[in-house]
């Protein structure tokens, strides 16, 4: 028994020793303490043994066990240092090296555009209102005094989901809910998207952006109009730019008017910019139509209001000096990381 235990715990030393791995070690393990490891199995031999020898092997086991213990537990706090020391190695982080370039994106030129005009006009206690871009042809039209057979319908070439639902070719249906609503004074522009079954082309895209606005109120005059609208001018392309007002038609208002401004490129003078003009058209306006406001439950003797609006392409064409709207849409990075 003596010499079976003294060889165990040679080998186990031996091959406890030469083990590369912490896996390895624990093969060693479970093969020699394990439930039917080598150890176990003397152990399980105690019985035959003669009791006076008992103790004696007894203390013998236990001091084998301790020793391959102790041994098992030097070697696998070895492996384990060793395998830190690896994994630090090839980990290793060089901080005197270049930290890599962040590419951060930056605002589309409508966006850009956008956020100028409802900073301009919020500061005028304007409020913000979205609508929905799929939109009923009341809303679109007959609300905004365009009837069935109104030729403005052919003119704006409609995408038509069926005969009762339209793609809006104008934010003004946002408007007109607003109104419904009956809260009065109403002082807000409405954004987004709108379309028309346009062919592309430089200035033309069956998809772009209206910015209308809508001011209803007591005593609310043509003077209103003109000047909110001059100081939008002034704020939007600089302190001395004038502003000129030229009679026009639409069915929402009465009377209407397109609105130009001196060109901000030669102050008036006249350049390729503005054709030689010394004016460029920024937007379309005037008073809201006393049929607008009645279907909308709005008493015309009692409420008046103006309305405009500014294609949102446009400014941003203008401000940037883009000369091709299909520019604004290709997204080429080249073209957009100028802005
Ligand atoms: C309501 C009543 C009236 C909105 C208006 C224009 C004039 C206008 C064009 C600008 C360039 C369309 O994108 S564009 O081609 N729009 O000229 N829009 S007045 O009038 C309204 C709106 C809502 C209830």
């Amino acid at each position: 028994m003596k010499e079976r235990l003294q060889k165990i715990r040679e080998e186990a030393i031996a091959k406890i020793q030469s083990s590369d791995s912490l896996e390895r070690l624990n093969e060693i393990k479970v093969a020699i303490l394990g439930k039917k490891g080598e150890l176990t199995e003397v152990l399980k031999g105690m019985k035959d043994v003669a009791a006076e020898e008992r103790p004696v092997i007894g203390q013998l086991v236990n001091d084998t066990r301790a020793v391959i213990e102790a041994k098992l537990e030097e070697v696998k706090d070895e492996l384990s240092r060793a395998a830190r020391e690896a994994r630090l190695k090839s980990e290793v982080i060089d901080v005197t090296l270049p930290a890599k370039k962040n590419n951060v994106g930056h605002r589309h030129p409508n966006t850009i555009a956008l956020e100028e005009l409802q900073r301009i006009f919020v500061g005028m206690g304007y409020e913000v209102v979205e609508g929905p871009e799929v939109e009923y042809d009341y809303y679109n039209f007959e609300a905004l005094n365009i009837p069935a057979n109104h030729p403005a319908k052919d003119e704006q070439d409609t995408f038509y989901i069926n005969d009762k639902i339209v793609l809006r070719t104008q934010t003004s249906p946002v408007q007109v809910r607003v109104m419904e609503k009956g809260k009065l004074p109403i002082r807000m522009i409405a954004p987004g998207r709108v379309f028309r079954s346009d062919e592309v082309d430089a200035t033309h895209s069956p998809s772009f952006h209206q910015v209308e606005g809508l001011v209803i109120d007591k005593n609310i005059t043509f003077a209103d109009l003109k000047g909110t609208l001059a100081q939008f001018a002034k704020e939007l392309f600089g302190e001395n730019t004038k502003v000129k007002f030229r009679p026009h038609h639409f069915p929402f208002t009465e009377p209407s008017a397109e609105m130009d401004v001196t060109c901000f490129k030669c102050g008036g003078k006249g350049c390729r910019m503005c054709k030689d003009s010394g004016w460029i058209e920024i937007l379309g306006c005037g008073m809201v139509h006393p049929n607008v406001l009645k279907m909308s439950k709005i008493n015309p003797e009692e409420y008046t209001g103006f309305a405009f609006g500014i294609g949102l392409e446009r400014i941003a064409l203008l401000k940037y000096e883009i000369d091709d709207m299909r520019l604004l849409y290709e997204n080429d990075i080249r073209f957009l990381k100028q802005f």
